[in-house]
């Protein structure tokens, strides 16, 4: 344009040089002669000879071309001649996109014409269309919306069966060229889908499948997205399951600073049993004619107070012994101070220990298992100012995230007549002690409990008779043991399974943050519980056989304030690691079994069936003691010593070098699973003002219990 400018003001002044020279001539000598016309000049742009790829396209342009006469519009006439080519000519001033679909040469050449008609010179140049391909693949990403707020790119997605996802792509081409797309949507409808994105694909069947998509452009160059597989698991519709239920929580009478409480033990008291078939009614023991058994909940220091009135019109005795606690022997609530029916009790003690998941129930000699089976117990939550700190900086899982889980198998007989009542059946007819075939969580079986995205912290208590638990998650997830029997672990444990025995208990924490929409099931695996007579005892249920306990419904998102504690701090009470060192002596105790297949069966410790007349091992006052449990028999038994928690030592094959104490066995512990021909060693400080008068050891399989595996000892004061 501004050449052309130039061009035109040079002609001009070359015109009036000559007009000015011939001034004054004669009329014919005026006549100037016509200007000469130039050619226009062709230009193609871009310029220049190239090489590029089969499938490349070049945009030619012809828009530089020029007239330095002005003599315009030019017209075109463009020639691709030579290997194929999108056009083979164009009169277009631009002709565009030109695609080379052939390896080979292309001629591209320009003539323009002024309008006067007057052609330029030919423009031409090659373009060499090469067959090596160094053409780049298609990039870009994929993504999904499940229209819950769950979307991603390359995150594994999980839905329920009959659920869509809408699939999209962001993908482009390095040389912009033209992409076909091929989707693959295994188990899904559509199975496949060629276009770019906006895909709504029904999952209708359980399963697991993946996603493809395969982006290719003209030149044969393929990606596929995601470059590891996406996997769509599509979990079954979850079942309807009845609620959970939450244990009720007595409320104290403070009277001057005393947590007063009255317990009622009633029988006959109409308790409704919900399960995934249909809800019943069952007569059963409770404590004040409650739903459920209660909770009590205090803190380090509190001075409690428990009235217990008799009411069992059975004329049974009772007793409300502490499981856990570490109180004077006279208030345990053992076996040698029972409360006959129709009379009272009142136990009186300060908590004096670890924050920890302990309990009580019945320890009447020889109605233990029955009264504790037909519904007598009770959760005692303890807490101190370490497990309030912990809870006040969210580290650990507190508030409607803290939630007790007391486990109990029963049996119920059936109700043929439909009468909405099934009554409970017990049968302790084999070894293993009562074992029912329906496993109920705060009364409930099976039930489902709402959770949020959130760490929940579950207090176990394994209330059963008999049965012990390997409790896992059907996701086989990680969880932490964060307590045992006794108190918080100094460090959170992390497992994917725990086993409890009766009378065991444990607290755990379990994340679900990344489990939106997902039904995780709290279950009980199978493991070997021994011998021949060990399993099943003729129970429907045998100890060991696998089952499912409840259900957790990932119902709701909230962010979690929760990142649980690393380790207490170091005046934690089992940071006071008692050593073998430190024991003033060790005492043995030997479990054992006899009289298999014959008339009675026998439940010994030291050889020895419990008398309750009988003191059998005396602790002095104050004493530090390591107490070796051994089981020469061919079962599983839950030891349980009263009176203090208790460090395990050691644990190993009955004879052989003992293995040093890790993991949830550093927690504290007042009732150790010993398995056959196993010995543990744990050691324990009996506190010299609070720990005196008489406390049981016993098996904690209540039917052992009651059928005479327990012993006496006193603490001397
Ligand atoms: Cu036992």
């Amino acid at each position: 344009m501004k050449l052309l400018s130039l061009l035109k003001f040079y002609s001009i002044l070359i015109t009036s040089v000559f007009l000015i020279s011939c001034g004054g001539s004669s009329s014919s000598e005026a006549t100037a002669p016509v200007p000469p016309n130039t050619k226009p000049i062709a230009i193609i742009s871009p310029a220049g000879n190239q090489t590029i790829n089969v499938g490349d396209i070049i945009n030619f342009k012809g828009d530089s071309s020029s007239d330095a006469d002005g003599n315009t519009p030019l017209t075109y006439q463009w020639i691709f001649s030579g290997a194929a080519t999108s056009i083979q000519s164009s009169t277009s001033e631009n002709p565009g996109d030109i695609t080379f679909s052939e390896t080979g040469t292309v001629t591209i050449s320009l003539v323009v014409t002024d309008s006067l008609g007057l052609a330029s010179n030919q423009t031409s140049l090659n373009v060499e269309v090469s067959s090596v391909n160094n053409n780049q693949a298609p990039v870009g990403s994929i993504s999904h919306d499940n229209g819950d707020g769950s979307t991603g790119t390359t995150t594994d997605i999980t839905i329920t069966e009959g659920t869509n996802i809408v699939f999209d792509s962001a993908i482009t081409d390095p040389e912009n060229d033209v992409i076909s797309y091929a989707w693959n949507f295994e188990g899904a409808t559509p199975a496949a889908s060629s276009s770019a994105g906006n895909i709504s694909v029904n999952y209708a069947n359980k399963g697991s499948y993946t996603v493809t998509l395969v982006a290719t452009d003209v030149n044969g160059n393929s990606s596929t997205f995601p470059s590891s597989p996406l996997n769509v698991t599509v979990t079954a519709t979850a079942p309807i399951l009845p609620a959970f239920k939450s244990l009720p929580l007595l409320t104290p009478n403070i009277v001057n600073g005393v947590a007063k409480y009255t317990l009622d033990v009633e029988e006959n008291v109409n308790v409704t049993i919900d399960t995934p078939n249909g809800s019943w009614t069952t007569p059963m023991m409770r404590y004040n004619s409650l739903p459920l058994q209660p909770v009590i909940a205090a803190k380090r220091g509190d001075k409690i107070e428990v009235t217990v009135n008799n009411r069992l019109t059975s004329n049974e005795e009772t007793t409300v012994h502490w499981h856990g606690f570490k109180i004077p022997g006279i208030e345990d609530g053992g076996p040698d101070f029972p409360i006959a029916a129709n009379t009272s009790r009142t136990y009186s003690f300060t908590m004096n220990q670890a924050a920890a998941p302990i309990w009580f129930h019945p320890h009447a000699h020889g109605t233990t298992a029955t009264q504790v089976y037909k519904g007598l117990a009770g959760a005692f939550i303890l807490t101190d100012s370490i497990t309030e700190t912990l809870e006040n900086n969210n580290q650990l899982p507190t508030g409607i995230h803290d939630v007790a889980l007391l486990v109990q198998d029963r049996q119920f007989s059936d109700d043929p007549n439909n009468t909405g009542i099934r009554n409970l059946i017990y049968s302790n007819t084999g070894a293993s002690g009562m074992l029912g075939d329906t496993i109920l969580v705060n009364g409930v079986e099976m039930p489902a409990l709402e959770v949020n995205t959130s760490q929940y912290r579950f207090r176990i208590f394994n209330g059963s008779n008999a049965r012990t638990y390997d409790f896992a998650l059907d996701n086989n997830d990680t969880f932490y043991v964060v307590s045992t029997d006794g108190g918080l672990l100094n460090k959170p444990v992390a497992v994917n399974h725990i086993i409890l025995a009766a009378g065991e208990r444990a607290e755990i924490v379990v994340d679900f943050s990344n489990a939106y929409r997902q039904n995780i099931k709290l279950i009980s695996k199978a493991f070997s519980a021994g011998g021949g007579m060990g399993g099943g005892g003729g129970a429907t249920l045998a100890n060991g056989d696998p089952f499912d306990v409840m259900r957790f419904d990932v119902t709701t998102q909230t962010p979690d304030p929760v990142t649980l504690y690393t380790s207490l701090p170091a005046n934690a009470d089992i940071n006071s690691r008692l050593t073998a060192a430190m024991s003033d002596t060790t005492r043995t105790f030997v479990m054992s079994m006899s009289g298999m297949g014959g008339g009675g069966m026998q439940f010994l410790i030291n050889n020895k069936v419990f008398d309750i007349n009988r003191i059998d091992e005396t602790v002095p006052s104050g004493a530090t003691e390591i107490w070796e449990i051994s089981n020469t028999s061919q079962i599983a038994h839950p030891f349980h010593a009263h009176a203090i928690q208790w460090q395990i030592l050691d644990r190993g094959t009955s004879g052989s070098t003992l293995t040093p104490a890790s993991g949830i066995d550093l927690g504290w512990k007042d009732t150790v699973l010993v398995q056959p021909n196993e010995t543990v060693r744990f050691i324990g400080k009996f506190d010299p003002v609070i720990n005196s008068g008489k406390y049981m050891y016993h098996c904690h399989i209540l039917e052992h219990e009651d059928n005479g595996m327990m012993g006496t000892f006193e603490v001397l004061p």
